[in-house]
């Protein structure tokens, strides 16, 4: 299977964006994912609308936005007018889950839900039949450089399970603590998408093409 390798663009180096965007993209990166925080459902504030702006301006790739925000339906339309490909948002903080996916589709964007550690499957289920991706958060949301939490293996394995059930095919990410060997496990076992931070590929000695490309054959 295919990977997606969205890097964490919380981790960049913030004095050089246009060339970590350039760098990242020449190294063959398939999303650039891009975390919004309200300090509010989570206790940090993390990427502004003009990151969002700056990124959308120097790359034609996928832009995912992560909101991990209260009330994340009142904001889809300003996310969708500045040109993001997927928004996912957190159904614990939405009322009307559904609706705010349609109203995702609505803007011609895909919809993905990101579902906390201690979210269990069976309050999502009705979900995933309408949505596109699932992204589900390896560590509590929040902070980069966080540790693995490894209860939530169990999840993934009823997700992957699920899909062959489910009549709308949804892919699976993950995010939170995403080494080079959680790759290489959860991709064999059919999670198609990897957020990338400190735990493989920020703040290392090696170039962001030689790491992608590592962990493409992995
Ligand atoms: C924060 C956010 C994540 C992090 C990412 C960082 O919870 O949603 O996308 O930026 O997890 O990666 P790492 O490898 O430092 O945990
Ligand atoms: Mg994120």
């Amino acid at each position: 299977m295919e990977k997606l390798l969205a890097p964490s663009m919380m981790c960049a180096d913030f004095s050089s964006l246009e060339n970590e965007v350039m760098a990242l993209e020449e190294a063959g990166v398939d999303i650039f994912h891009i975390d919004f925080m309200d300090g509010n459902f989570v206790p940090n504030f993390g990427m502004g609308l003009q990151d969002l702006e700056h990124i959308r301006r120097l790359t034609g790739k996928t832009i995912d936005v992560h909101l991990m925000i209260q009330n994340p339906s009142v904001y889809i339309e300003l996310f969708a007018e500045k040109g993001v490909d997927i928004i996912y948002f957190h159904p614990e903080v939405d009322l009307h889950p559904p609706r705010t996916i349609e109203h995702i589709r609505s803007k011609n964007v895909q919809p993905g839900i990101a579902i906390n550690p201690g979210t269990s499957i069976e309050t999502i289920k009705p979900l995933l039949s309408l949505v596109d991706y699932v992204m589900v958060m390896t560590v509590n949301p929040g902070f980069a450089g966080q540790k693995y939490l490894s209860f939530v293996n169990e999840k993934i394995d009823k997700l992957i399970k699920l899909q062959d059930y489910s009549k709308h095919n949804y892919d699976i990410l993950v995010d939170g603590a995403i080494s080079p060997e959680k790759v290489q496990e959860l991709s064999k076992i059919g999670v198609k998408g990897f957020v990338l931070g400190t735990s493989s590929l920020f703040n290392k000695k090696e170039s962001y093409k030689s790491v992608i490309k590592k962990l493409r054959n992995l």
